[in-house]
């Protein structure tokens, strides 16, 4: 698996947007640190850099709280990737993806891949609370293939439980929606099964998958960008200043 980078350029962006509490930075720090910790409700934005293989991605954590909206466009300018994420067991942050956050994304590239991620799962979903990591594990051992077997959380399902408020069929309409929004063709897009995805942050649940599948598919975004910056027209200061070893010697032959 690929390792944390040191801070270096990012090569492209994959932004995390939703309503305040869903999870956005909770589902950070579990890819990022491996671990469920207390979260204080963001300010602004962060982002973290992320090396996956030979390129380097950012991930924006953005704030869901409406004092901050005005930011939200700002924050998806250029974007590969938007992760619209909602709460399993909250109806009103999945219809506020469509009424406030869908409008901010017109910034993003017009390339730009959609997730629709339900948070929270463990609260509804007895697979989704089998720990996925061992909290606390160290920068090395999260780096190793040989996982931990998975261990069910102390809570039982029926302790904590919340009822289900959407479904995977609700968040895969939605994205259909979003499709529609952006003039995309269904049938030419990627599809809802593959772009919808259910998590928890707190047991790990899907986060892995729904991080590195993002990062797979932004890779074609990567090598696009690279090559136009090759292709742009750059200019040789060696030849504005004339007289240089290099136009002399185009000069004599
Ligand atoms: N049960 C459960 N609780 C979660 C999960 N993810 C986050 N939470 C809790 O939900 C609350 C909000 O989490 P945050 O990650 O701060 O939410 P956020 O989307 O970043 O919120 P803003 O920064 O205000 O936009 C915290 O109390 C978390 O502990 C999860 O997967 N399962
Ligand atoms: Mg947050």
């Amino acid at each position: 698996m690929p390792e944390t980078s040191k801070m270096k350029k990012p090569d492209v962006k994959v932004v995390l947007l939703g309503d305040m509490n869903v999870g956005k930075t909770s589902l950070l720090h579990r890819y990022t640190e491996r671990k469920f910790k207390d979260t204080i409700s963001t300010v602004g934005g962060a982002f973290f850099l992320k090396q996956w293989g030979p390129y380097n991605i950012s991930i924006w954590d953005t704030a869901g709280r409406e004092q901050f909206h005005g930011l939200g466009s700002m924050y998806c300018r250029g974007a590969a990737a938007i992760i619209l994420t909602y709460d399993v067991t909250n109806w009103q942050s999945l219809a506020e993806l469509e009424e406030r956050f869908l409008s901010l994304t017109d910034t993003a590239n017009h390339d730009c891949i959609y997730a629709v991620v339900g948070n929270k799962a463990d609260l509804t979903d007895p697979t989704a609370q089998q720990s996925q990591d061992t909290d606390g594990m160290s920068e090395d051992q999260t780096e190793c293939e040989d996982r931990t077997e998975p261990e069910v959380l102390s809570t039982s399902l029926t302790s904590s439980a919340s009822p289900k408020q959407v479904t995977h069929e609700d968040a895969m309409a939605l994205y259909g929606r979003i499709l529609r929004y952006k003039g995309l063709e269904e049938k030419s897009s990627l599809p809802a099964e593959k772009m919808c995805f259910e998590t928890s942050a707190k047991t790990g649940y899907n986060v892995d998958t729904l991080f590195e599948t993002l990062f797979d598919l932004v890779l074609p975004s990567i090598l696009r960008k690279r090559n136009e910056y090759q292709e742009s027209p750059t200019v040789d200061l060696e030849e504005c200043r004339g007289g240089s070893s290099k136009r002399a010697r185009s000069s004599c032959c």
